[in-house]
């Protein structure tokens, strides 16, 4: 709908000019329509450091795609105020009996928290202190998490399909791999007679 400036009902109101084109989202199949979308890619290469059984992993093809993000950044990154929406699609598999994860991270400002929000698949939420403590949260089509600034965040797919969330999160909230490439998260899910289990990795 357009609203002339000079109409009878909007005498003396400023109108705001949309700066940013419309877009629509296809929620379970995690695309996004009509925007600049940007979409990046975590090969198993990219993720190298972080599973446990070093020989599963080797024997596996280092090209192969384990997760895509699509996100739109309205605003500079870094921009203090603004907001990001994005979707992650992990796909299903495993390393040895671990299974595809994200590579997880801390934001850069402990003060930026996220929303997370399963439309497809079955996951689990990993989320960890600066002590270490780290829970597990189950994801599925309609679960939405609320993650504080100061907790890193990952998610493996443990069901035998694409898992697809959606995720709401700070312009200036950065990201800080550094800690997880070098110390990981204080719990892993391994496969255990068929069953996603949550082991401590203390
Ligand atoms: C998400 C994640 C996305 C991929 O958009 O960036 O799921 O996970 P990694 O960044 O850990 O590879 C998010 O948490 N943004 O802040
Ligand atoms: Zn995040």
């Amino acid at each position: 709908m357009k609203v002339a400036p000079n109409s009878s009902e909007n005498q003396g109101e400023r109108l705001i000019v949309p700066d940013l084109a419309p877009i629509r989202l296809d929620w379970p199949a995690g695309a996004m329509i009509g925007l600049p979308a940007k979409e990046s890619a975590k090969k198993l290469a990219d993720l190298e450091p972080l599973f446990l059984d070093r020989a599963a992993f080797h024997a596996l093809d280092p090209e192969l795609v384990v997760y895509r993000v699509r996100s739109w950044t309205p605003v500079q990154p870094g921009s203090e105020g603004g907001l990001f929406w994005g979707v992650t699609i992990l796909e299903p598999g495993k390393v040895g009996k671990e299974y595809f994860m994200t590579h997880g991270h801390f934001h850069s400002n402990p003060t930026r928290a996220e929303y997370y929000c399963g439309v497809q698949g079955h996951g689990l939420l990993l989320r960890m202190d600066h002590q270490r403590s780290t829970s597990a949260e189950e994801m599925r089509s309609g679960t939405l998490h609320y993650i504080r600034g100061e907790h890193a965040h990952r998610v493996v797919n443990v069901g035998d399909e694409p898992l697809i969330f959606w995720a709401c999160w700070g312009s200036d909230a950065g990201y800080n791999y550094g800690a997880i490439r070098e110390h990981g998260f204080g719990a892993r899910v391994l496969e255990r007679d068929g069953r996603p289990v949550v082991i401590s990795d203390e």
